[in-house]
């Protein structure tokens, strides 16, 4: 639990050199909260203001992954996501802490804030993961409303789809402008966060791939794969065609990496580069990035492709956008 005395400690270090108990080194401007895309800026502000407030890590993480949830022009998360093929919008989501608890939820339907039906998992019921009827019955029962995910928008996208129903990933496709309003078209949000004191929770939300056969669930809501945090040694978050990450427990690596004395810049490299010689033409076209916070701040950020972006906040609130680097050229 982040105590409000301890964020603001953290606070007092901001613009200076940070000492967090326990770090081996001094980390210049660590951050505090680090989420995936140019659109967690905003969810990283949502972070901010709960621990500012006093909140936990955890209430903190939630609320970051609320925002685009519910924000009907992303249509990778949450309401406004593109549905199946079958034109069921369904959602994947967990949270984690760094002492191994746990929540979340997969094939979700009819409900906006998955990461919160994943938080009562975790704080509500003895299990780790609960899918399909049985998470939506369960989102119903903890008093989530009833919510039609499915916006005229991205029931259009889905027709036009049809017409085709060419199935198949597409890279960057969060940078994809949308036909209407010239919005942009994201991605999943996974989101890390810190306090002064070098505790870790993390969170990660998602619609999941556009169209995606029907009960078809992706990294993002699989512990190892979309999330990992661990008391002392960091957390991860991934984005992309979550396959390429569950076949190899991506995050988990990223963190075992951390483990092993890597930093979280090298460490994302090693499972970037790792997948590719695995995988080899097998991932042509296909983007996969990581995103990594040690318990000091320090941040990682590595892709296959060029595209991935990610938010960073500091300890004083400020928040910068910035392009992860890739493996390949294009
Ligand atoms: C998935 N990794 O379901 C998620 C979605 C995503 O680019 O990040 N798409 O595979």
């Amino acid at each position: 639990m982040t105590t409000r005395r301890g964020f603001l400690g953290g606070m007092a270090a901001a613009g200076g050199v940070a000492t967090v108990a326990g770090a081996a080194a001094p980390v210049r401007d660590p951050a505090m909260i680090v989420s995936t895309w140019d659109f967690g800026a905003a969810a990283n502000a949502a972070a901010f203001a709960k621990l500012k407030a006093g909140g936990s890590l955890i209430d903190a993480v939630e609320a970051g992954g609320m925002v685009p949830e519910a924000d009907p022009t992303n249509h990778s998360v949450g309401y406004g996501g593109y549905p199946d093929r079958d034109g069921h919008v369904t959602l994947d989501a967990v949270i984690m802490d760094d002492r191994g608890g746990v929540g979340a939820v997969a094939a979700l339907e009819d409900t906006v804030h998955a990461i919160s039906v994943a938080r009562a998992v975790m704080e509500k019921t003895p299990h780790t993961f609960i899918v399909g009827e049985g998470a939506t019955r369960f989102a119903r029962d903890q008093g989530f409303p009833k919510v039609d995910l499915l916006t005229p928008e991205a029931e259009k996208a889905w027709r036009d789809w049809l017409k085709t129903a060419q199935y198949k990933p597409e890279a960057n496709i969060e940078n994809r402008r949308m036909p209407r309003g010239g919005a942009l078209d994201h991605d999943t949000i996974g989101l890390l966060a810190r306090d002064a004191s070098g505790r870790m929770a993390g969170a990660c939300t998602t619609s999941g791939m556009a169209f995606k056969m029907r009960g078809r669930v992706g990294d993002s809501p699989q512990v190892g794969s979309g999330l990992y945090v661990e008391a002392g040694v960091g957390g991860a978050t991934s984005t992309g065609l979550g396959e390429e990450v569950t076949r190899i427990a991506g995050t988990a690596r990223v963190v075992a990496s951390m483990r092993a004395g890597l930093s979280p810049q090298a460490a994302c490299e090693e499972v970037v580069r790792h997948i590719a010689r695995l995988r080899g033409d097998a991932i042509k076209g296909v983007q996969v990035g990581f995103l990594a916070l040690s318990p000091q701040g320090e941040v990682g950020a590595f892709c296959l492709l060029p595209g991935f972006t990610y938010a960073v906040t500091d300890m004083a609130g400020r928040t910068v956008v910035k392009k992860g680097a890739s493996l390949f050229a294009a």
